[in-house]
C-alpha cells in the first residue's frame, strides 16, 4: 500500500510548506494539490514544494483540460518534474461543473477531451512534434523546447466510462471514495478498461482519494469528520447514494441542514443531521486501529494507494504524525 495525502491550497504558502514537510518526514509518498480557480494557483504552490522537499512524489490532484490547454499542462507538469528531480505525477479529470459555471465554461464533451489531452501530454513528454486532429483539440508540429522525461498520468474518475478511460490510459485512477464497496463496483470497469490496453493491474494504481479522520480519541476523530461528511452526501450521485442503502429522508435531512447553516449559521445542525452511518461510508475514521481495519478491507478490494483527504483530523499536525507513526509504519 502506499500513501498519498491532499491538500487543497486555501492556506498560506508557508502553512502548506510545513504540512506537506511534515507529510514527508512522516513516510508519505505522494501529495496531491487540488486545483480550483479560487484558490491558490497550483503550479506556484507545487513549484514551492518542489523546492522545499526531497522524496515525496507530487502533483495538481486534479487538474484539468478546461482550464488550460494540454500543451501548457505538458510544459506546467514538465517544468515541475525538473525542478523535484523526476518527483512529478500529474492527476488530471475532467474538472468540477460547480466551478465552470462560475466562470462561464460549458462541461462539454468530457470523455473526448480528457482522452485528447492525455494523448498530446504524452507526446509532448517523449519529446514529440504534434499534429492532432481531435474532436476537441487541433494540434499543428506543436513541440516542447525541453526534455520533461516520462511524468506519470492518474486519471481523477468517478462514473463508469471514465473509470474505463483511466484505466485504458493512465497510470492510475483517483476514484473520490472511502469504502470498499465503491471500489468492488469500480472494478469492472477497471478491468474493463485494462483488457482494452493489454495491461496488467500490476502495473496500475488504484487510488482511494478518500476523506480522512484520525485520532487517538475515536469521537474526536469521527466528530472532525462530519461537515466534510455532509458536503459528500449532499453531493453524492443517487447511484452512490443507493448502493449504500441510505434513505432519503436521511439524505434531505443533510441537505435542508446544509441550506440552513449558509442562511443561519447553523453549523451544529449539519454536524447533528449526519448520522454514524455516513461518516462510515465516506471517510475513513475513526483511532489508527479502526484506519489500518479500513485500509485492509480497501486493499482487498484492489486499491493500491489511499490519499488522506480532507479533514485529516481534529488537529492536522497531530494527526499527521500519527498516521505516520502509528498507520502508515504498521502497513508498510
Ligand atoms: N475537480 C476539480 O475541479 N478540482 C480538483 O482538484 C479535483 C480533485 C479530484 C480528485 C479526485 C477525483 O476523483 C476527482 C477530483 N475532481 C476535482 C473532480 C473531477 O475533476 C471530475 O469532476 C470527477 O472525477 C467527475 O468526473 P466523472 O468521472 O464522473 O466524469 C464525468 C464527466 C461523467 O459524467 N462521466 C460519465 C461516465 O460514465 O464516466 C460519462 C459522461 C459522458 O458520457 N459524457 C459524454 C461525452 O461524450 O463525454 C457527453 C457529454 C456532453 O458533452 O454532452
Amino acid at each position: 500500500m502506499k500513501f498519498g495525502i491532499e491538500f487543497v491550497p486555501d492556506m498560506k504558502y508557508y502553512e502548506l510548506e510545513y504540512y506537506v514537510q511534515l507529510a514527508e518526514d512522516n513516510a508519505f509518498d505522494h501529495v496531491w494539490i487540488t486545483d480550483h480557480y479560487n484558490n491558490r494557483n497550483v503550479y506556484s504552490m507545487l513549484t514551492l514544494l518542489a523546492l522545499r522537499t526531497r522524496t515525496i512524489k507530487l502533483g495538481p490532484g486534479v487538474t484539468n483540460p478546461y482550464h488550460i490547454n494540454p500543451a501548457l499542462t505538458a510544459s506546467a507538469i514538465g517544468t515541475i518534474n525538473e525542478i523535484s528531480g523526476g518527483r512529478a505525477v500529474l492527476g488530471i479529470g475532467a474538472g468540477d461543473k460547480v466551478t465552470f459555471d462560475r466562470i462561464g465554461i460549458a462541461w462539454e464533451k468530457p470523455l473526448a477531451r480528457m482522452r485528447e489531452a492525455v494523448e498530446i501530454i504524452r507526446q509532448l513528454h517523449a519529446g514529440k512534434s504534434v499534429t492532432y486532429d481531435g474532436k476537441v483539440f487541433k494540434f499543428n508540429g506543436a513541440r516542447l523546447g525541453f526534455k520533461t522525461g516520462s511524468i506519470p498520468i492518474y486519471i481523477g474518475a468517478q462514473g463508469p466510462k471514465m473509470l474505463q478511460l483511466a484505466a485504458e490510459i493512465g497510470d492510475g485512477v483517483l476514484i473520490n471514495a472511502s469504502h470498499p464497496k465503491d471500489f468492488e463496483e469500480a472494478k469492472g470497469n477497471i478491468d474493463a478498461g485494462l483488457s482494452k490496453a493489454g495491461k496488467s493491474r500490476d502495473a496500475f494504481d488504484t487510488v482511494a482519494y478518500a476523506s480522512m479522520s484520525v485520532d487517538k480519541n475515536r469521537d474526536n476523530a469521527r466528530n472532525a469528520a462530519r461537515i466534510v461528511v455532509a458536503f459528500i452526501v449532499a453531493g453524492s450521485p443517487d447511484v452512490v447514494l443507493q448502493r449504500h442503502g441510505l434513505s432519503d429522508e436521511a439524505v434531505n435531512k443533510v441537505r435542508d441542514a446544509l441550506n440552513a447553516a449558509f442562511t443561519k449559521g447553523d453549523w451544529p445542525g449539519v454536524a447533528k443531521a449526519v448520522t454514524d452511518e455516513m461518516i462510515d461510508i465516506f471517510s475513513i475514521s475513526g483511532t489508527p486501529d479502526d484506519v489500518i481495519e479500513r485500509i485492509n478491507e480497501l486493499s482487498k478490494a484492489g486499491v493500491t494507494q489511499v490519499v488522506a483527504g480532507s479533514p485529516i483530523g481534529p488537529d492536522k499536525k497531530k494527526s499527521i504524525k500519527l498516521i505516520g507513526k502509528e498507520v502508515i509504519s504498521k502497513l508498510k
